[in-house]
């Protein structure tokens, strides 16, 4: 009882208190330089380094999203036009590949404000599901698999009535939409399962030519990859509804899925504005920084989430030819978000900043303003013009702190 007990506290401990062997000391991170962002002008940026930098990301980091995926098809499977209370309309769409028939799609929820015709949108993917990011008890219960959890009422890894709302807090639909903001979301396990063999089931095996006898080879696909094309899809349907307006799309994603949302953004420009939430190493944090994760942990506990070769950089980041401000960077001139929370040390709040910092000189080729400071801000100071940052009291979370400031940042660059 008592070693259980004690167990208990250490793994959810864990999430976020130092961990042995695991460096919180800021004397200690290491002072590898950055590879150079080799600038000249906008111009040579546009057309020269940052195919070049995007390459390497493509190489080294999460892969080439392949371009014979097939064309989606988009299906509006229900519409309520009294969602929330009349606030807003709901819509769910079914994503689907008809040539990729092994790929069993994805189920897209759309809430756009009926106070507002035409309107911007913020596009994320979740970690529960459609029912567990909306209190309203219609939305259908995902059959998908996923994560156990005695928590969140995940038994059998399947979804149960008791998931519903449970990650409610980290959308606030109504606060999002009286904005006049429409939210446009899917699970992410819809595209790929999130555990070592879920590509099996998932997009990648569907694409792939040897099916689920593919061994993944440097250069090809992971996880993150899988996901980021999942939100470019998102966006395709976007453009053909008549609620939204497709030309002010925002790409959003918490932690595993901020790397996501970076990747995301980085591959498709119609996300006019990437948010990254707490994204740490593999996302927005400097992997050169030895802080919080490490390469080396992540690629031992997440493989499938990168191409391979990123694993060659455990214990040796400085090898890698990008780093985080690299990623940052391919969003210029668009802007960008990177939000740290101080109690998550994990995903280095430094490295999420400096990332910031150091693409700042990308945007500035563009006559554009970044982070605009030197130092990180105060906890709870919104700093940035065209990247914005905030290092938020609290944990590893998405809040309405963090929403509020998204809403802001969004509201500021597409006041139209
Ligand atoms: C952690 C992982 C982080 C972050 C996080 C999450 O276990 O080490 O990189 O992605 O999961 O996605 O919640």
């Amino acid at each position: 009882m008592r070693t259980s007990l004690f167990l208990l506290f250490a793994a959810s401990a864990l999430a976020q208190t130092p961990r042995p062997g695991v460096n919180y000391d800021e004397t200690k991170v290491g002072n590898d330089p950055l590879p150079d962002l080799k600038l000249t002008t906008a111009e040579d940026w546009t057309n020269k380094r940052r195919p070049e930098i995007f390459k390497l990301f493509e190489e080294n980091v999460y892969g080439r999203t392949p371009t014979d995926v097939g064309a989606a098809k988009f299906e509006v499977t229900a519409t309520k036009k009294d969602a929330l209370g009349g606030l807003a309309t709901r819509k769910f769409i079914h994503i689907s590949v008809p040539s990729r028939p092994a790929w069993p799609g994805m189920d897209v929820m759309l809430y756009t404000p009926n106070a507002t015709k035409n309107a911007a949108c913020f596009v994320g993917l979740s970690f529960g599901g459609n029912h567990a990011v909306s209190t309203e008890a219609d939305v259908p219960l995902s059959t998908r698999w996923m994560r156990e959890s005695k928590e969140k009422g995940v038994v059998d890894h399947h979804a149960t009535e008791a998931t519903r709302g449970t990650e409610s807090s980290r959308w606030p639909l109504e606060m999002i939409l009286k904005r006049g903001f429409a939210v446009a979301t899917a699970y992410y396990g819809d595209i790929e399962p999130d555990r070592a063999d879920g590509w099996k089931e998932g997009l990648r095996a569907a694409v792939s030519p040897e099916g689920a006898s593919t061994v993944w080879k440097d250069g090809e696909w992971g996880a993150i990859g899988a996901w980021s094309w999942g939100l470019s899809r998102i966006a395709d349907y976007l453009q053909t509804d008549a609620q939204v307006d497709g030309k002010h799309l925002a790409v959003i994603g918490h932690s595993r899925l901020g790397k996501t949302s970076l990747w995301a953004g980085a591959q498709d420009a119609r996300f006019g504005i990437v948010i990254s939430n707490d994204s740490g190493e593999g996302g927005a944090a400097l992997m050169r920084r030895d802080f919080g994760e490490t390469t080396a942990i992540i690629t031992k506990a997440f493989p499938h989430w990168f191409t391979p070769k990123y694993a060659s950089y455990a214990g040796k980041a400085a090898a890698c030819p990008v780093d985080a401000h690299m990623l940052i960077a391919l969003m210029a001139p668009r802007p960008a978000y990177i939000a740290s929370a101080a109690e998550d040390h994990w995903a280095d709040q430094k490295g999420e900043f400096l990332s910031g910092k150091y693409a700042s000189p990308v945007y500035a080729l563009f006559g554009k303003k970044g982070v605009g400071v030197e130092e990180p801000p105060a906890i709870d100071q919104p700093v940035g013009n065209f990247i914005g940052y905030h290092n938020r009291t609290g944990k590893h979370d998405v809040t309405d702190f963090d929403w509020t400031q998204y809403l802001n940042f969004a509201a500021r660059h597409w006041a139209k």
